[in-house]
């Protein structure tokens, strides 16, 4: 068992008092003492049932997941979080599975993995679909093994989540967190948990639809930072394929047709050195992007080798 008194619970919550003491309870048995609540602004019981458990709990300033868990970390000076929904899908008593590569490993970032273990009916088969997908794009661009990056159980060194630049203020937080701990070169490892179902009284705050293309534009404009060359490279092939087409189209009505569509032509041309400008400025942003993370990592080398002189 890892030690418990480096460890911060960090629970954001709206709404989960039919849920919130369990999950406390859970924690505490397994021996946390430090459990910081940030509420939404819950109608119901959740900030009473939390407070008289004994959890430190705080109203966060604006609104959403995200700005939430920016605001609590503020908060918190332990030098470990362990972070979970307040909605009893995750074990307390799998805690140190997430710990134990932060502790005693090498990781500054940990995540669960709700695939190795879901209850049949926790996730409904159009979040499923797209949590697969947004898995498969994420790997796509960060070329990083990773297959759940929107999970909400995971743990961090608190140092490693205040370099993060985060913006997200909804549920793009957990996408962005992953992304901003790749592009810092930080270590990430997935552990297997297990995902249960909401019981049936507590409610979901999640939009599918809404939620999913807020997650989707969060994670193409992290790939801006992370891989310019898919970010700008996508939309530049994707003209250049647009100028082909309508310049074959021209083609085929001036040869066989005998009729010729100059503005049409124009319009492929513009398309085709638009699209060819678009993936040499990724080409070149890739190049800076590399070299700018080597020299952070010479950077963060050079902090490390004083913050143990210190
Ligand atoms: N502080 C705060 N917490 C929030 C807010 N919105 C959601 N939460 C909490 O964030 C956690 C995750 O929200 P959920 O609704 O469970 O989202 P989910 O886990 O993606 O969706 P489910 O599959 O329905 O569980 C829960 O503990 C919510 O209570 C918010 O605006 N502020
Ligand atoms: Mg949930």
């Amino acid at each position: 068992m890892s030690d418990r008194s480096s460890v911060c619970v960090l629970i954001p919550t709206l709404n989960e008092a039919a849920t919130i003491g369990s999950v406390i309870e859970g924690f505490q048995t397994e021996g946390f003492e430090s459990i910081l609540v940030i509420d939404g602004g819950s109608e119901d019981d959740t900030q009473s049932i939390a407070e008289d458990l004994g959890a430190t709990v705080i109203e966060q300033s604006g609104s959403g997941k995200g700005a939430a868990v920016v605001e609590a970390v503020e908060h918190i000076d332990t030098r470990h979080v362990l972070m979970i929904d307040g909605d009893g899908t995750y074990l307390p008593a799998q805690a140190d599975r997430l710990l134990e590569p932060l502790v005693d490993g090498p990781a500054d970032h940990v995540i669960g993995d709700r695939f190795a273990d879901m209850e049949p009916d926790a996730m409904s088969r159009l979040n499923r679909f797209g949590n697969r997908q947004i898995n498969r794009l994420f790997r796509l661009i960060h070329k990083h093994e990773l297959h759940d990056i929107l999970s909400g159980y995971r743990a961090f060194t608190t140092d490693s989540f205040e370099r993060l630049n985060l913006s997200s203020t909804g549920f793009g937080i957990e996408a962005e967190m992953t992304g901003e701990a790749l592009r810092h070169g930080q270590r990430i490892e997935e552990v297997p948990i297990t995902y249960k179902r909401r019981p049936d009284m507590s409610d979901t705050k999640l939009h599918p639809v809404r939620d999913g293309a807020v997650i989707l534009s969060t994670i193409y404009l992290i790939a801006r930072m992370n891989n310019p060359l898919a970010f700008f490279g996508s939309v530049g092939i994707l003209g250049i394929i647009t100028g082909v087409l309508i310049g074959l189209y021209v083609g085929y009505r001036w040869f066989f047709v005998g009729i010729s569509h100059e503005v049409l032509a124009v319009v492929s041309s513009f398309f085709i050195i638009f699209g060819f400008l678009l993936v040499m400025f990724g080409v070149l942003s890739d190049m800076i992007v590399s070299l700018h993370k080597e020299q952070r990592q010479r950077i963060d080398r050079l902090e490390n080798l004083l913050d143990r002189e210190e």
